[in-house]
Order: C-alpha cells, then sequence, then structure tokens
C-alpha cells in the first residue's frame, strides 16, 4: 500500500529525475494564465521538488482528448524527443484522469505524473507539523482513491496472463477500502486539531485582540513580512510553499493597539482541490480573521494573474467579503540599482509612475522594511471601521 502511495504521489525516489513538462491549451478554456507562464511556474515546482527540466512541449486542442490527454502527433512527438532530451517522467500541467495516465505511462514507458502530484509530493516534505503532515496525507489519500482502478489493471495488462484478472480486482477492493479505511481516520484525527483551533480561537475572541491573517501567492514575502513587523524568524526562501503551517505573532500598531498577525499556506494557480478540502482547519484560521493581508509580488510578471488566482480561491473559500488590504511588494527590486534610495522616495517614484494606488493598497519592501508604518496606519484604519460600522 505504501508503495503505491509513493508511486502516485512522489517524484523524487529515483536517484535523478529528468522531466518534460507538457501543457494543453483548450480552446474553450477561460483561464486567463498563458500557457508559457504555467508551464514556467511547473518548471519551477519541478525545481522545488529536486526534478531537472529536460524539455517542454505544448498543444493547441478544441478539448484535450480523453484517451491519452494530447494529440496523435503530439504524442508522436513526445516519444521522438525521449532518446535526445532522454527524460525519465513527464509531468503534464493539468490533472490527468486515472485512465489517460495509465495509456501515457503505457506508451511512453516512463512515469507520467500531473502538477496536483507534484504540489502534493511538494507539500508532502514541506509539512512539519502533526497538523501539516495530517493535512497533507489527507489530500495525497484523496487524491490516490479514484486513480487505484488504473494501478492494478495496469500491473495486470504488463504481467498478465492466466489467474491474474480474479486477484487483481479483489486485490482494487482491497486497497480500496484500505484508503477509504485511512481517509476516515486521518478525518477523525484532523476534527480533533479543528477543535483544538477552534478553542484556541475562541479564547482569542474573548480577548478581543484583532487578528490579521496575510494571504498571498507562494513566493510573494508572506513570511518575511511576518518576520520583519514582528522579528519573528519564520523560515523564508526563495523557493514554493515554504511555509505549510500557520504561524501567529502579536505586534503593536502605531496607535498602540495590539493585533494578532497570522502567516499561512500560499496559493498557487490550479491548486488541487484536494489540497483546498484537507487544509480546512489551516485555511479556518483566514475565515476567523478580522482583516485579510494579501501580499503580492509586483516584481512577477504575472502579479495580476497571481492576484485573480488568490482573489478566485478566497472567493471559493466564501471570503471574497472580508475586508482587505492589498500590500504589493518586493518594489526594491523594482528601483535603479545604481542609486541609493531611502524609503520615501522610492515609494513616491514608484507610485507616481503606477497606476494610481486605490486607499487599501500600499507599495512595500518586506525584506528592507519599507513602506510598513503606512500598512499598519491602514491595518489600524480598517480596525476602526470594523468596530464602528458606518450606519
Ligand atoms: N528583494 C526582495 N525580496 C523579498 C522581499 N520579500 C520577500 N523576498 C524574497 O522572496 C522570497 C520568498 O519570500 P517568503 O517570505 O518565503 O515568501 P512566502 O510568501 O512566505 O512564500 P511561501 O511560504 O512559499 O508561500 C525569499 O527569497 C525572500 O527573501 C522584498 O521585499 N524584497
Ligand atoms: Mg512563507
Amino acid at each position: 500500500m505504501e508503495d503505491i502511495i509513493t508511486k502516485k504521489t512522489s517524484v523524487t525516489t529515483a536517484p535523478q529525475e529528468r522531466a518534460f513538462l507538457v501543457a494543453v491549451v483548450a480552446k474553450e478554456s477561460t483561464d486567463r494564465w498563458r500557457v508559457e507562464d504555467s508551464l514556467a511556474e511547473l518548471a519551477q515546482l519541478a525545481g522545488t521538488a529536486g526534478v531537472e527540466v529536460a524539455g517542454e512541449l505544448t498543444q493547441r486542442l478544441h478539448t484535450p482528448s480523453k484517451i491519452h490527454y494530447l494529440g496523435k502527433g503530439k504524442l508522436e512527438e513526445l516519444i521522438s524527443l525521449k532518446d535526445n532530451t532522454s527524460y525519465n517522467v513527464v509531468i503534464f500541467d493539468d490533472e490527468l484522469s486515472p485512465i489517460q495516465q495509465r495509456n501515457l505511462e503505457e506508451i511512453l514507458k516512463v512515469k507520467v505524473i500531473d502538477r496536483s502530484a507534484l504540489i502534493l509530493d511538494i507539500f508532502g516534505r514541506r509539512a512539519k507539523t502533526r497538523e501539516g503532515q495530517l493535512q497533507v496525507e489527507l489530500a495525497q489519500h484523496q487524491y490516490l482513491l479514484p486513480r487505484l482502478v488504473g494501478q492494478w489493471s495496469h500491473l495486470e495488462r504488463l504481467g498478465g496472463g492466466i489467474g491474474t484478472r480474479g486477484p487483481g480486482e479483489r486485490q482494487i477492493e482491497t486497497d480500496r477500502r484500505l484508503i477509504r479505511q485511512k481517509i476516515h481516520r486521518l478525518k477523525a484525527q484532523l476534527e480533533e486539531v479543528r477543535k483544538h483551533r477552534a478553542l484556541y480561537r475562541q479564547r482569542r475572541k474573548k480577548s478581543g485582540t484583532p487578528v490579521v491573517a496575510i494571504v498571498g501567492y507562494t513566493n510573494a514575502g508572506k513570511s518575511t513580512l511576518l518576520n520583519t513587523l514582528s522579528q519573528a524568524d519564520v523560515f523564508v526562501e526563495d523557493k514554493l510553499f515554504a511555509t505549510l503551517d500557520p504561524i501567529t505573532r502579536r505586534i503593536t500598531l502605531p496607535d498602540n493597539h495590539a493585533i494578532l498577525i497570522t502567516d499561512t499556506v500560499g496559493f498557487i494557480h490550479k491548486l488541487p482541490p484536494t489540497i483546498v478540502s484537507s487544509f480546512r482547519a489551516t485555511l479556518e484560521e483566514l475565515s476567523e480573521a478580522d482583516i485579510l493581508l494579501h501580499v503580492v509580488d509586483l516584481t512577477s510578471h504575472n502579479a495580476a494573474e497571481q492576484c485573480q488566482t488568490v482573489e478566485d480561491i478566497l472567493a471559493d473559500l466564501g471570503l471574497a467579503d472580508k475586508p482587505r488590504i492589498t500590500a504589493l511588494n518586493k518594489i526594491d527590486l523594482l528601483l535603479d540599482r545604481d542609486k541609493t534610495w531611502d524609503e520615501e522616495t522610492a515609494i513616491k517614484d514608484l507610485a507616481d509612475e503606477r497606476a494610481p494606488l486605490d486607499e487599501d493598497t500600499v507599495l512595500i519592501s518586506a525584506g528592507k522594511g519599507w513602506g510598513l508604518t503606512r500598512l499598519l496606519e491602514l491595518v489600524s484604519h480598517a480596525l476602526d471601521d470594523i468596530s464602528r460600522p458606518s450606519s
């Protein structure tokens, strides 16, 4: 059982994996991400998982094929590229159906995984606390359950022969039952974690200290901001999903009021649905917050798409109407390197140059500590608005 789980949700068991990345642009898709950008991000995810990228390929299709996902010609191209690029795993940018995955593995004769499995693999390595580990395990098992069917008939077809059919089918049932039992147990354990968190939040609420939750795309600088604001020592890294577990610190605003500020898991384009449902305990921290502080990496050329992705996920979580402050981060990287800038001129120059900022948006550099006074003023104002709602 463990073997199957590892095979389906881990990409880095072999010594060095060389991945070929594949994306299909469906003509009817309403996704605002350009396929090149989505693939570049997939490469970044592969890098975070320690996988080398051997090459990439895209195809425009009306709808992806239900059998092989790719069209026939592209599939042949992919096979012909194997010798030159020596890839030993293929990663698809969309979630594959169990049948597509199995068929592709049979034709390509290498491991085939999808973006969801890759993200689950990274989450698996990043989870440090019991809560994080339970949530990732739940997501992995939920991802795995519908994929078991292919697993055994795949083995049968490779092994073939008399007598394999019956036991194989019985084996699927046994494995499915075991996985369902495991999902059931994980859910029960997570329910305990949720209750504990809820109790803790209740106590926090009684104390009357407002809570601000930092949200944003992965690698936007959320943990860096928490560190700078609270002199905390949260792990920061230029890789994806450095943070999985929520962490809360107490800080004092310029108006001398105390607030609690929480840093949580980042979001990403095509975040696997099993992650969203499994991370309920963690994500409930967001729904309990008084204000969401959305940190955006202004230097990313996909800043707009990243913002939209975060907003879409927040809307899915029912948080679209939660009071929001937006902090456009990493402005230090946008400045002329030959000049020495101070905080005030840096912000003024950028604000003049960029589109006018609305009253809930600030320019900051979490790394350099720029713009944070203004940011905390906005937090104070927003909290005042909440405690004194306009009639
Ligand atoms: N130059 C510059 N780099 C920054 C700034 N803020 C964050 N970074 C860098 O951006 C990278 C990601 O920062 P994190 O704070 O780990 O980002 P995060 O949003 O917590 O990311 P996840 O936990 O992975 O979702 C790190 O290499 C940081 O040093 C900034 O204001 N300026
Ligand atoms: Mg972080």
